[in-house]
């Protein structure tokens, strides 16, 4: 008798890891899959840069039992103004050691993991998109033979992306809006991104408040204390992450708008035409806002 092993789902994220505590919300969630064993997590990459981004990053996988998660960085998106306290904290309690220096390239990461890994690959962005941008518009390189499109075809079936607002045309959202190259990067993931792409914008998250009940020694608790959200925080990224994992639409409580989402590179404004034949989808939620906030804080619940 042959024993047929169930293939995990493949995951890379990419994180902003930046001044704001949804991205250490989302990651846990993606940590605890990766942990029990539902999913495999092929890398994290960073992209925006601080003093601690790293060895932060690295501390709290680290907290969440996860010591090997090959890490990249953008090390040209600095934002040398900011010094997130969580990130200090993380740094210097449980990786003291560690330093940017400590991860690769992002754009090298992407496009190391895609060239070894088998497809199908999924892809959650709850950052900015100019490293994906990047492995989009990609070259041959010493990693692979490959260009970034032929490495998208080949092995990534889908792109889960925390962008843009979607219930009105030519609103402004954070992640796309950031700064010139977030806006740039934004037009071009859009417009030339070989594979579907569902988008859970900003009206979607903003009004689930999660991560309150955390207990009071639990790292993650202290992280959204030092934001200034010990009540919860919006839930933009940990729903990104929680719909990814479902790994379907309606399952996770959401219906979907097909069609091609545009971005203006000078704006960073978002546009939205349905069509059928589209290859994007923005989420709208089918629930009330409880029903997002009982399943993430339950996911995220501390341990005794
Ligand atoms: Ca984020």
């Amino acid at each position: 008798m042959h024993n047929h092993p169930i293939t995990k789902r493949k995951f890379i994220l990419g994180t902003d890891w930046w001044t704001d505590c949804d991205d250490a919300v989302a990651i846990r969630l993606l940590a605890r899959a990766a942990k029990r064993g539902d999913i495999d997590l092929l890398g994290i990459a960073i992209n925006a840069c601080m003093e601690h981004s790293v060895a932060s990053l690295k501390g709290y996988l680290a907290s969440e039992g996860l010591t090997d998660v090959p890490l990249g960085i953008d090390l040209t998106a600095t934002n040398p103004d900011d010094h997130p306290p969580y990130q200090t904290r993380l740094a210097k309690n449980l990786c003291p050691s560690a330093s940017n220096a400590d991860a690769i390239d992002a754009l090298r990461l992407y496009r190391m993991m895609l060239a070894t890994a088998e497809a199908p690959v999924e892809i959650i962005e709850i950052g900015f998109p100019q490293v994906l941008a990047a492995l989009i518009e990609s070259l041959a390189d010493d990693v692979s033979p490959k260009t970034g499109l032929e490495l998208l075809l080949e092995k990534v079936s889908k792109f889960w992306i925390m962008a843009g607002k979607w219930d009105r045309d030519g609103e402004k959202e954070h992640n796309f809006c950031h700064n010139v190259r977030s806006r740039v990067a934004a037009e071009k993931l859009c417009r030339l991104c070989p594979v579907p792409i569902t988008f859970l914008g900003w009206e979607i998250g903003c009004e689930v408040i999660t991560g309150a009940k955390l207990a009071k020694d639990d790292v993650l608790h202290k992280i959204l204390v030092d934001h200034g959200s010990a009540n919860g925080r919006s839930s933009w990224d940990p729903m990104t992450v929680q719909l990814a994992l479902i790994g379907d639409e309606a399952a996770a409580g959401y219906d979907t708008v097909r069609g091609t989402a545009r971005v203006d590179a000078e704006t960073g404004a978002n546009y939205f035409i349905p069509s059928e034949s589209g290859s994007h989808q923005y989420v709208v939620r089918n629930f009330d806002v409880t029903y997002y906030e009982n399943a993430i804080n339950e996911a995220i619940a501390s341990r005794n």
